[in-house]
């Protein structure tokens, strides 16, 4: 019942919104953050902060309980055409903040985008470099797509629209209409179904990319006027787009239904509610909707649950929240602790502006006020940082990771602003060094070893009351 309290005090700053009843809950909205504009991607980060991408490429840390809003970069360049083109999809690196990455989708121009890495700097809070890993991208007014997604197998998993060239969909050496699967410069996984960056394809205009706990990815993809679909995907899958929509159901699609080897939905809805941010959900917190994906619906303006089965291969029955009462919604994140996350996506430029209320856009919690909630006390990022580092091991300097493959980082047991460093190899000849290196954050050393072959090494590290110290240094390219 604290939440229900904590709630009801921030209601008179920031709005309790309205309710809906469940089976057996009764589901709060609760307004975290305001004044946004089409916020397209929330992500949480491991400082418990939602990171935002909206579609103007602006990036911002919001803190879930204050609803203060950071801004730490705002990406150069992105296109906005009267329609749907703009910054569209945003990941953190899966070891972030050990390794400082964001990765990016946005269009540079009426007919091109790129994926980003962009490089967050701890000590200022900021992005301070970006690197294009794919350029010239397809693009278009609208059909980007975009969502990333970290895979269960380590791998980055990137959907892509079709770009209003729908025979693109089809055609194996184009990025567009696809799920991209990539290591995490940008480069094909070793083991993918065609020997390059595609995964699946066939997909028209997909807005939403979800992994379920048991591994099984899901996609939402906006059909033309009929038949948006969900779809689960699987390696090498073609799921028919433009020659089949939704089911194989008329007669137009039999020869193609015949000899393509394609994938139907798992569900379709004719006519169309354009369907968007999908999160795969499974928590206590609200246990009618264990074992869901949460949709968002733009058209439609609602988040249904899609209620799947226990193997995950069929949807059993749906039901809509909140259907007209937010507007069109654009995204869904779930927390680890089970908090649910909407953004609404009223102020956009191709004319839904009239939908937008006083408060828009907006971030909207889902709360289930009779749950009590693992407390999330959002930290700093580099308490995040230290406390990874200081995690793996206990002696007294700790050196991240071991083995390293491209950065370390070293903790130093005193807090220096300058240190003097060198790296000598087995043979004990000087491979690299630094004299008199200033810390952005005293005490850490941070250094890239990307050049190095693999190996065992030793740093020397001297602070400039003349205290020095030896550690091995295991450097390995796998
Ligand atoms: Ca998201
Ligand atoms: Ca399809
Ligand atoms: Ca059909």
């Amino acid at each position: 019942m604290m939440r229900m309290v904590k709630l009801m005090l921030a209601g008179v700053c920031i709005g309790l919104v309205t309710g809906a009843p469940l089976a057996q809950t009764d589901l709060l909205l609760h307004n975290v953050a305001k004044e946004l504009t089409v916020p397209w991607d929330l992500v949480w980060g491991p400082d418990n902060h939602i990171w935002c991408m909206e579609k103007t490429g602006r990036i911002t840390r919001i803190h879930p309980d204050e609803g203060t809003v950071q801004e730490i970069h705002q990406i150069p360049g992105v296109y906005q055409s009267f329609d749907n083109s703009g910054a569209h999809a945003m990941m953190l690196h899966p070891d972030f903040p050990a390794q400082p990455y964001l990765y990016v989708n946005y269009t540079y121009s009426e007919f091109r985008g790129r994926l980003d890495k962009l490089t967050y700097s701890l000590s200022e809070g900021l992005v301070v470099a970006s690197e294009t890993l794919l350029d010239q991208l397809p693009g278009n007014s609208s059909h980007n797509g975009s969502r990333l997604q970290e895979g269960p197998d380590g791998y980055m998993y990137f959907c892509t629209g079709d770009m209003y060239m729908a025979m693109i969909a089809q055609d194996l050496d184009n990025l567009g209409g696809k799920v991209l699967r990539m290591d995490w410069d940008g480069n094909p996984a070793p083991d993918n179904p065609f020997g390059n960056r595609v995964y699946s394809y066939g997909h028209r205009n997909p807005q939403g990319l979800t992994f379920s706990d048991s591994g099984h990815l899901y996609l939402s993809e906006h059909g033309p006027a009929n038949d948006d679909e969900v779809n689960r995907i699987v390696a090498g899958g073609n799921y028919g787009w433009p020659h089949v929509e939704g089911f194989c159901d008329t007669p137009e699609e039999a020869s193609a239904c015949d000899s393509l080897a394609q994938i139907p939905p798992i569900a379709a809805w004719t006519p169309t509610e354009a369907p968007c941010g999908m999160s795969y959900f499974n928590h206590p917190s609200i246990p009618e909707w264990e074992n869901t994906l949460l949709l968002c619906f733009l058209k439609q303006q609602h988040l249904k649950v899609l209620h799947l089965d226990d193997v995950g291969e069929a949807v059993e029955s749906e039901e809509k929240m909140w259907q007209q009462e937010l507007g069109r919604l654009r995204d869904v994140l779930v927390a680890p602790n089970g908090r649910v996350f909407l953004a609404t996506s009223n102020r956009e430029i191709n004319g839904w502006d009239f939908l937008a209320q006083d408060l828009d856009d907006r971030i909207v919690e889902v709360v289930n006020p009779q749950f009590d909630y693992d407390e999330l006390n959002p930290r700093s990022i580099r308490e995040v940082f230290l406390e990874q580092v200081a995690a793996q091991t206990t002696a007294v300097d700790v050196l991240f990771p071991q083995p390293a493959h491209t950065d370390v980082s070293v903790l130093l047991d005193r807090e220096v602003d300058e240190v003097s460093f060198t790296v000598f190899d087995a043979h004990g000849r000087e491979v690299m060094g630094a004299d008199d290196m200033a810390l952005p954050v005293p005490g850490l050393l941070n250094f890239s070893v990307a050049h190095l072959g693999s190996g065992v090494y030793i740093l020397c590290v001297s602070t400039e009351n003349g205290r020095s110290e030896a550690l091995p240094l295991l450097v390995s390219r796998r």
